[in-house]
């Protein structure tokens, strides 16, 4: 590991909306899973900080989010543009040269390996700079030891901020964080910590090793390296990186679920058995809808960590689906995964 940039947009698909919709920047809007007509049946993707200050936030149905604030501003999600905005964003860090890895649609990580702290801070604010003038988005940059550190340092930039993070400070920035700040720690390893009394960031690194590891078996030891600053993690260049998908047409055009979650589950299964050739996990997972009249859709998620299940596949993937039905009846369906890892010899927090 190294001195890595690490950039991460604010509130994305929102301030990718706000380019198409300029005269909603500054009143609280959000963007969700739903097209307009059937909102609340929908979940918030993200919306801008005026209406975080509500208490709006990811994840939360929209029903919820619209009794925080009635008069909020919905857009339905669009996808496809924002795998664009992303591609742009990946060529604008590709100019400096340096492996990019893409972490998520949002999120890349720079190795600076080669330079030092100053550098690298330096370089990480020219970045964020033209991002900004080129595409009109706002970003949080982080640069530290390590990739991990260098996002955990870009959250607490948040909004439109840069940290620096060196080496030497990590230990006093992580002690009296909670442990769910730590990325690869999700509400269930939460917790279970809790349940055994660790709830900062530095109980967590001062834990007995051999108690972490059968509580948590190996990602136990990965959780105390980290906790005491150590990252392993290294940086996949976008370049190694591929996707795998499968697409199949129907035999006749349909909106029947039955249908479509038959196509979904034997589409996946095909997906698995070429990541498994390859060795593979995935982090990102995108259903494709092609409709009658030629169009197409997709929708992508996330996951908090890399996977190689078939059973998390199909059941996101239909998900995934379900937000794509439309009035118009799908004729083609796809399934695709991406943020590829190899699953040999790696730490993975699964
Ligand atoms: N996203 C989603 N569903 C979620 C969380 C996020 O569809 N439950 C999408 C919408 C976000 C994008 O992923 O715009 C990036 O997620 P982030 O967690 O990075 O959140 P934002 O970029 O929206 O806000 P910020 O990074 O400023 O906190
Ligand atoms: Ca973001
Ligand atoms: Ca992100």
């Amino acid at each position: 590991m190294g001195i890595v940039i690490f950039i991460d947009m604010d509130y994305f698909f929102a301030a990718c909306e706000e380019l198409h919709h300029p005269e909603i920047k500054g009143k609280p809007f959000a963007v969700g899973t739903a097209p307009e007509a059937s909102k609340i049946r929908g979940v918030i993707q993200t919306c801008n900080y005026e209406a975080r200050a509500f208490g709006v936030r990811s994840g939360m149905s929209t029903a919820i989010a619209l009794q925080k604030k009635p008069d909020m501003i919905y857009l339905e999600s669009d996808d496809v543009y924002y795998e664009e905005v992303s591609k742009r964003i990946l060529e604008i860090l590709k100019r400096y040269g340096m492996a990019v890895e893409e972490c998520s649609i949002d999120e890349f990580a720079i190795d600076a390996a080669a330079l030092d702290y100053e550098k690298a801070f330096e370089t990480g604010k020219r970045i964020k700079g033209e991002i900004n003038a080129d595409l009109g988005l706002p970003c949080t940059v982080g640069v530290s030891f390590g990739k991990t550190f260098a996002k955990m340092a870009c959250d607490d930039g948040k909004p439109n901020g840069a940290v620096l993070l060196k080496e030497a400070e990590i230990p006093k920035f992580l002690s009296a964080k909670e442990v769910r700040k730590l990325p690869g720690i999700g509400p269930k390893t939460e917790e279970k910590l809790h349940s055994i009394g660790i709830r900062t960031i530095g109980e967590l690194a001062k834990a007995d090793t051999s108690m972490l590891l059968a509580e948590f078996g190996s990602i136990g030891s990965e959780l105390h390296n980290l906790s005491n600053g150590v990252d392993n993690s290294k940086i996949i260049d976008s370049q190694e990186a591929v996707s795998i998908g499968r697409e199949r047409t129907m035999e006749s055009e349909t909106n029947d679920l039955a249908v479509i979650d038959m196509e979904i589950d034997s589409l996946s299964d095909a997906v698995v058995v070429e990541l498994k050739k390859k060795s593979y996990s995935y982090k990102n997972v995108t259903a494709k809808a092609r409709y009658s009249d030629f169009t197409f859709r997709i929708k992508s998620r996330t996951l908090q960590n890399y996977s190689d299940s078939p059973a998390i596949l199909k059941s996101v993937s239909k998900q995934l689906i379900r937000e794509l039905i439309t009035s118009k009846k799908m004729r083609k369906v796809g399934v695709r995964v991406s943020t590829l890892i190899s699953s040999k010899g790696q730490n993975r927090l699964l």
